[in-house]
């Protein structure tokens, strides 16, 4: 299978919506509590590691950053959250960035939603569903560092995790380390960008 999100290439980070790049075409957006595996994820997802090392960059991980897969496609870098002690400052600007983001952005067609396979469904991710599903917007969660669980434990938590979601969310388990789950995650991707 060819993976389109190899030409994916970075436009700009916004920190503010007038920012943001024109509300044209599709994009996906990836969110995760910090340290969740996001950046991980990106890299093997969209396999560049140029993409989630621009994320990384100081100062532009408070931001969103939008990448172009081609004139009509994005993928989108949420800025990450959770860190105990964030300042309020920080906090509160985080908050007003997404609720932007959220409200505005008319071509968000989805999102993947990053989870450690051994914490899921945090408040974070919590407030995270209950911004997209405000608005119908698809949400496929990637279960991430499957490999911290043995099969068993692991496969009991994504049973769990979807019983809890329901209708709200598809759920896989994933691991950027040993590769699980990377093809369940492009085509559920690609089908949410209408690639296919
Ligand atoms: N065991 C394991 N560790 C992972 C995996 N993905 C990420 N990590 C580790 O988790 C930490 C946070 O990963 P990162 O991708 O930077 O998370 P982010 O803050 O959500 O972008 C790093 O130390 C990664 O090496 C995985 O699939 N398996
Ligand atoms: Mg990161």
């Amino acid at each position: 299978m060819s993976n389109p999100f190899q030409q994916a290439k970075f436009m700009l980070s916004a920190n503010q919506s007038a920012d943001f790049v024109p509300d044209e075409g599709l994009e996906v957006a990836f969110a995760g509590r910090s340290n969740a595996g996001k950046s991980s994820a990106i890299n093997v997802i969209t396999g560049q590691r140029q993409l989630a090392r621009i994320s990384k960059t100081p100062g532009r991980t408070q931001l969103i950053n939008f990448f172009e897969i081609d004139p009509s496609h994005r993928l989108v870098d949420l800025p990450g959250y959770g860190y105990a002690k964030v300042p309020d400052k920080m906090r509160r600007h985080w908050r007003i960035l997404m609720e932007a983001y959220f409200s505005e952005r008319e071509s968000l067609g989805g999102m993947v939603v990053m989870m450690d396979v051994r914490r899921p469904l945090t408040e974070f991710d919590a407030q995270m569903l209950e911004w997209a599903t405000s608005r119908n917007c698809p949400v496929h969660i990637l279960l991430t560092k499957a490999d911290k669980l043995s099969r068993g434990a692991a496969g009991n938590t994504l049973l769990a995790t979807r019983r809890d979601l329901q209708e709200t969310a598809t759920v896989q388990l994933f691991s950027a380390h040993t590769r699980h789950g990377v093809d369940e995650a492009r085509s559920v991707l690609t089908t949410m960008m209408g690639l296919q």
